[in-house]
């Protein structure tokens, strides 16, 4: 088979190296908690960003230099691009891709030739995933891009767009489940409004909850075990979008009775386009039990809106991984890079200078995470500030002994509440700096 790109296989070579196509902290086998790098980071590769962004923006054209694309949207090319992505994958010892229907085969005439244009194009995936190991992390159906979906897909007003989209859906759980898929993804794209005169926001939410049952119980006819999760995203493309954040994904869930069924895919500059930060809605997600996968990106904070750049903070890695490594790691899910190259970053290299960037910074977090775990220094100060709980009247609340009368009673006796303690935030920040700066 031909190389389709002129890189070997980017080697680890510690923290000195300055090869700048190798790893400096990732290396895959190393083990920390007893678990090896790789099961840790679960790392995936999104096919619509680095196999599909072509550059383009709302100002100007395609700058991508893709040397293997025709630019036709041919079965042929797009059987081709599969084979230029697991190159890339193996080369970046990715272990994991995702990819929507539509990304990687072309949209036919009908829903039929769809369908057979992208079962064309998954035997291609199926023979480069059993050649080179690397296999689904999750898969999903593009219901925003078409006309047809203007105004939405399990939320549009016209019935048939509904009815396109749980077809498309099927197909896609479908091919996920023939591929090893371990998950399936629900993002919003235009499931929201623009304007509250023409939407009957009731009718909207329902109609998402029953296509959403309609999943769930179609994977579960035809044996599909992955996990499903929903990918919260305030806005973009519309205004208001009813996947707004964890908090409101979760009560959906929970209103609509599919919060067995489903849980969380959190993507870092959706977070941040809903008022958050990404260890927030991490945190949030996972203390209620619904910690399913990652997006990893970044946005810029002078720009409001999704630029998917790749994550390179290591600051932000490190408290990811805190919040992923508290509540046990990952099952099903993974780090998927959600994250496209600038348009001015244009050469075919450039995926490699990003993917190797987002991967080490997520080693380095996940080392000095490692390390703040050990020490337990920190937990140990959280903790301190919450002993008031750990005994006396505290404990007697959270073991739901007392009521409104017997604490009114307690302070009555008391006659006024012990002292505050400070909160110490800057403390906090300067030990941490510290494990960033000696780990
Ligand atoms: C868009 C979303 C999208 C989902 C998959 O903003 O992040 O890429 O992850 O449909
Ligand atoms: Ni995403
Ligand atoms: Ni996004």
């Amino acid at each position: 088979m031909p190389e389709f790109f002129q890189v070997p296989k980017i080697p680890f070579e510690g923290p000195k190296s300055t090869n700048p196509l190798a790893f400096r902290f990732y290396n895959p086998d190393e083990e920390i908690e007893g678990k090896t790098m790789r099961d840790h980071l679960r790392f995936a590769c999104a096919f619509w960003h680095t196999m599909r962004m072509n550059g383009s923006d709302p100002f100007g054209s395609a700058t991508m230099l893709r040397p293997w694309d025709d630019g036709t949207d041919s079965i042929e090319n797009a059987r081709k691009r599969v084979r230029v992505f697991f190159e890339f994958l193996e080369k970046m010892s990715i272990p994991f891709y995702c990819f929507h229907d539509r990304d990687v085969a072309p949209e036919g005439a009908t829903f039929a030739e769809s369908c057979k244009n992208l079962d064309q194009v998954v035997e291609v995936f199926k023979e480069e995933s059993q050649r080179t190991g690397v296999k689904m992390l999750w898969g999903t159906a593009n219901l925003f891009n078409h006309p047809r979906f203007m105004h939405g897909a399990a939320t549009s007003p016209n019935a048939d767009a509904f009815a396109y989209a749980a077809a498309q859906v099927k197909k896609a759980i479908e091919v996920t489940k023939e591929l090893g898929g371990t998950g399936y993804t629900f993002w919003g794209g235009r499931e929201g409004y623009q304007c509250i005169w023409n939407t009957d926001m009731k009718r909207e939410t329902e109609h998402l909850a029953a296509f959403m049952h309609m999943a769930v119980d179609y994977a579960k006819k035809i044996g599909f075990t992955g996990q499903f999760y929903f990918e919260p995203k305030p806005k973009e493309p519309t205004k208001h979008q009813y996947d707004f954040d964890c908090a409101a994904c979760i009560n959906f869930l929970r209103a609509y009775g599919l919060e067995k069924d489903v849980k969380m895919n959190i993507e870092t500059n959706h977070a941040t386009l809903a008022g958050h930060n990404v260890e927030h809605e991490l945190e949030y997600a996972a203390s209620q039990g619904f910690l399913g996968s990652v997006d990893a990106n970044a946005g810029d904070t002078l720009l409001g809106w999704d630029t998917d750049q790749f994550p390179t903070d290591v600051y932000m890695t490190t408290k990811m991984m805190l919040v992923i490594m508290k509540y046990g790691g990952f099952t099903t899910g993974g780090l998927n890079f959600d994250a496209k190259v600038r348009r001015e970053s244009f050469e075919p290299i450039d995926l490699f200078y990003a993917h190797i960037g987002g991967m080490d910074a997520f080693a380095k977090g996940l080392k000095i995470a490692a390390a703040m775990r050990a020490s337990g220094e920190l937990e140990a100060m959280k903790n301190a500030r919450y002993q008031s709980w750990d005994s006396g009247i505290g404990a007697s609340i959270e073991a739901g002994k007392e009521s409104f009368e017997s604490l009114f009673d307690y302070m009555m006796a008391k006659g006024n509440a012990d002292a505050n303690v400070s909160g110490r935030q800057e403390l906090f920040e300067n030990i941490v700096n510290r494990y960033l700066f000696d780990n």
